[in-house]
């Protein structure tokens, strides 16, 4: 059995007075909470998740990072210096990440793999567009998608990442695909993971993400393949995102 995973993604948000607030309510909110939880936050607020969260059961962790592992990058920061900040979890392949930065596939896996250099997890987020869900598309986008990050792995690899499927139509948007629909393209998922490692897929968390709220959490959440959340607007409020943490 798979325990539940929660992570918020608060993409650029936050500031360090409202952070605080942020991150003492959802440790004071977590009581006996099932699912294991964290948030992938904007990248200097990292030592602030360190100073709050260290000792409490709410990991952390960021929301990309550069396929490289040192050097003249400007404006670009490396998986080492992540794991300086207590990071267990870094987000690669955000659907937004892939429309303004231009990142493929290829791309992502480089950073998946370099994030697993450093002992953290990636979350490798896939999803489809809207035109290519209504074009029928979607189990060959995600597929292909997911397919250029198991490649680049070796087989034990594969049993250490998290994989988050997102449609983008369903992204910032309010829509959100219903628990049937998201269930079918994670058994998709489940399955291809299996090819590559039958033990593996039976642990990979594969979180839904793409307008989860309280009031669809829990039936997506009890779909057989949805292990967790991938949480955007909902993350930034304390209340909305303890009550998905408490749906899982
Ligand atoms: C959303 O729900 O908006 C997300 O993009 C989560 O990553």
């Amino acid at each position: 059995m798979r325990a539940k995973l929660i992570v918020g993604n608060w993409k650029m948000n936050g500031s360090r007075a409202a952070n605080e607030a942020l991150l003492k309510g959802i440790v004071a909110g977590l009581d006996n909470a099932r699912a294991v939880c964290a948030v992938c936050v904007p990248t200097p607020f990292l030592q602030q998740c360190e100073d709050v969260l260290t000792g409490t059961p709410v990991a952390w962790g960021a929301q990309d990072v550069s396929m490289h592992a040192f050097g003249a990058y400007t404006g670009e920061v490396c998986a080492k210096m992540l794991t300086e900040f207590g990071c267990r979890y870094v987000i690669v392949g955000h659907s937004e990440r892939r429309a303004y930065h231009r990142e493929d596939s290829a791309l992502v896996a480089k950073k998946a793999q370099a994030v697993l250099a450093e002992g953290m997890i990636p979350i490798v987020c896939v999803g489809e567009t809207l035109e290519q869900r209504e074009a029928g598309e979607t189990a060959q986008v995600v597929g292909a998608q997911l397919d250029a990050v198991l490649e680049a792995l070796d087989a034990a690899s594969v049993g250490r990442i998290v994989v988050a499927y997102e449609p983008v139509w369903a992204i910032g948007s309010g829509r959100n695909a219903t628990p049937a629909m998201a269930q079918e393209v994670h058994a998709q998922l489940r399955a291809q993971l299996k090819a590559r490692n039958a033990e593996a897929a039976e642990v990979v968390p594969i979180l839904y993400g793409g307008s989860m709220k309280p009031e669809n959490a829990k039936e997506l959440l009890s779909q057989p393949d949805i292990d967790g959340g991938l949480i955007g607007g909902a993350a930034l409020k304390a209340e909305d995102f303890l009550a998905i943490i408490h749906a899982a």
